[in-house]
């Protein structure tokens, strides 16, 4: 009796409230188990994540059950695009990285473009490849120079999370910039001496998206999607990838519900894309300084994201964080915030910084682009060259703080 009264109230809302749009709500979260009711979904988050307070959700046409499944209060911000067909959207457009999103061929495309003019500084090797078969690459920038100090290492991982596009259109630039820088001895970088001797001992490694199955399937079918393409047990598909990764995972802000954003896998680096950064990890000697670039919130996060207790040396690690924003705000005022990750934006386990941060000592950060909301995960195109501009900035103030660390 319950069933079927349930069923028919659910045809009559259904039917009379059925919304044609994608629609971006906002929920009021009361207290952790609605976040973690809400984690355990598979609602689209449009928020970067699940947060008591308030967070943004998607629901498109025919899930307004699911909004009221979840049982929060709601409000109504604004209509979304159609996550589907954005291939169609972006089509028979002459591209340029500083101001437009690339298919992942075309990311690739430019990168070996770059590569084949820079034969002596640039190398480019296969790290993995994804659930799908798609090649994952990484390239190494150095700058070949003689040098007898200990060489350093520097870890740019981009596009783990699909939708954020910014992520991997800025890590064209900064690739771009840093063969350049090479070729110059750095000299862009520092004025000091004795630290562009050791830029000049080091390599940086570039990973152009980690998550292409992911990538591809935001321009061919879901704009919104944020995982890999994992079929899991259940018709449901994806794993979190940065919630695969060993250190801190099957903890707090993970779920292990298939349908969930969240999802985190079967088991550490259960994945092909997130094994790949592990192939990377045992073929460089150390890792000096590590960079996951994520959208959106403008933030600039350190160690440890699964628990709220700062590592040690976390003093070395916030003081580089400042150094990176200013001189990120320095391009173009946007003054990002910088802090530990757990308590600056929200607990997250098996994330890479963790992993990076506990296995190699690397000065780890994920560092969240533009903006701060108003577009989200869907930052417009004019705004990708600024973003580049203050997150080449950003890696600058790494990269010579990692000279003497
Ligand atoms: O949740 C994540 O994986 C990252 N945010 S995103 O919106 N890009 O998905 C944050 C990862 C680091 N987490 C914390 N520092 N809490
Ligand atoms: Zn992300």
């Amino acid at each position: 009796m319950r069933s079927i009264s349930a069923l028919c109230l659910f045809a009559l809302v259904s039917s009379s409230f059925a919304q044609a749009d994608w629609t971006r709500y906002r929920l009021t979260v009361r207290d952790a188990i609605e976040a973690q009711r809400l984690s355990d979904s598979d609602v689209t988050l449009f928020s970067d994540d699940v947060v008591i307070g308030s967070t943004d959700v998607v629901i498109g046409p025919g899930e307004q059950f699911k909004l009221w499944a979840l049982g929060m209060p709601y409000q109504r911000i604004a209509t979304l695009p159609d996550p589907a067909g954005w291939d169609q959207r972006y089509s028979n457009k002459t591209l340029n990285y500083r101001g437009n999103y690339y298919r992942y061929d075309d990311i690739i495309a430019q990168y070996e473009e770059w590569r084949i003019q820079n034969p002596t500084h640039v190398k480019r090797f296969q790290i993995g490849t994804s659930i799908l078969g798609r090649p994952i690459w990484a390239y190494s920038v150095r700058s070949n120079a003689l040098f007898s100090g200990a060489r350093r290492s520097f870890v740019v991982n981009c596009g783990i999370h699909a939708r954020e596009w910014i992520s991997p259109a800025v890590g064209m630039y900064v690739f771009k910039k840093t063969i350049d820088s090479a070729a110059i001895g750095f000299a862009d970088m520092t004025t000091d001496f004795s630290k562009r001797a050791m830029l000049r001992g080091s390599t940086f490694y570039f990973v152009p998206v980690n998550n292409p199955d992911g990538y591809e399937y935001c321009w061919t079918n879901n704009r919104m999607w944020r995982k890999n393409r994992r079929d899991n047990p259940g018709s449901s598909y994806g794993v979190d990838l940065n919630r695969n990764f060993a250190k801190g995972w099957g903890g707090a802000g993970s779920s292990g519900n298939y349908s969930s954003e969240t999802y985190r896998g079967t088991a550490p680096f259960s994945e092909p894309e997130s094994q790949a950064l592990v192939f990377l990890e045992n073929r460089v000697p150390r890792i000096d300084a590590f960079i996951d670039f994520h959208s959106y919130g403008e933030k600039i996060l350190w160690p440890w994201t699964y628990t709220e207790t700062p590592p040690a040396g976390s003093a070395w690690l916030n003081a580089s964080s400042i150094a990176m924003r200013d001189a990120g705000a320095a391009t173009h005022g946007h003054q990002y915030t910088a802090g530990q990750g757990s308590t600056t934006l929200y607990i997250a386990s098996g994330t890479t910084k963790d992993y990076f941060y506990d296995r190699s000592n690397a000065a780890a950060y994920t560092i969240e682009l533009r903006d701060t909301g108003q577009n989200g995960f869907l930052l417009p195109e004019a705004q990708i060259s600024d973003t580049q501009d203050e997150a080449w900035a950003m890696f600058v103030a790494l990269a010579v703080r990692m000279t003497n660390r």
